[in-house]
């Protein structure tokens, strides 16, 4: 198999209350193990799988035109989970925004609290199924955006910085058709040390 799902870099409970142990577990072992199983079916007989999951959704347009859809859905689900479980801190940890990271926020992006606000409305804003970011473009700059379904930044050539999950399956167990309850409780665990150190890393490579 091209692809395997990693492991949870915690336990399911570790973000309660924010998020609630049952959607982590059905989340990371249905729905992140359901795009993989999918990519890679997607891709047999191809020699497509020897990339990196990023690489593959970065030019789409290198896949078959018969199975790009494939790739793009869940090539897009497993690149987008595989660093969105990294972007959550167990409420036992501290992960609190400094250094570089801090500064680009204070400059680029208004202060932490506009940044909230600004993905809050773009995941409240997003119909239907998709994704909040914080990403960084060509030139080097932080903007917010939101894709719709597994739509990476990768596939229009910004990165990914920091992602939100706003698909109902992210949240409806616990929050219903409460999104927007969903994405101020979140806030309280994400990981933004790791979302620093993915933020220097994109502006180097
Ligand atoms: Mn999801």
């Amino acid at each position: 198999m091209a692809y395997t799902l990693p492991p949870l870099p915690y336990a399911f409970d570790a973000l309660e209350p924010a998020i609630d142990a049952k959607t982590m577990e059905i989340h990371h072992d249905k729905h992140h193990a359901a795009y993989v199983n999918n990519l890679n079916k997607a891709l047999e007989g191809t020699d497509l799988g020897s990339k990196s999951v990023e690489d593959l959704i970065k030019n789409l347009d290198a896949v078959p035109e018969k199975i790009r859809t494939a790739v793009r859905n869940n090539g897009g689900g497993h690149a987008n989970h595989s660093l969105f479980w990294t972007l959550l801190c167990p409420v036992s940890q501290k992960c609190e925004p400094a250094g570089e990271l801090l500064t680009a926020i204070n400059s680029q992006l208004g202060g932490l609290d506009k940044l909230k606000a600004d993905m809050n409305a773009a995941g409240a804003g997003r119909f239907g199924s998709g994704w909040a970011w914080v990403s960084l473009d060509k030139s080097g700059k932080l903007f917010i955006e939101s894709t719709p379904n597994q739509d990476s930044p990768l596939m229009a050539g910004n990165k990914p910085i920091l992602g939100i999950d706003v698909w109902e399956h992210a949240y409806y167990l616990k929050y219903q058709n409460r999104r927007p309850e969903y994405l101020e409780a979140i806030w309280s665990v994400i990981n933004w040390k790791k979302v620093g150190e993915v933020y220097t890393q994109a502006l180097k490579g």
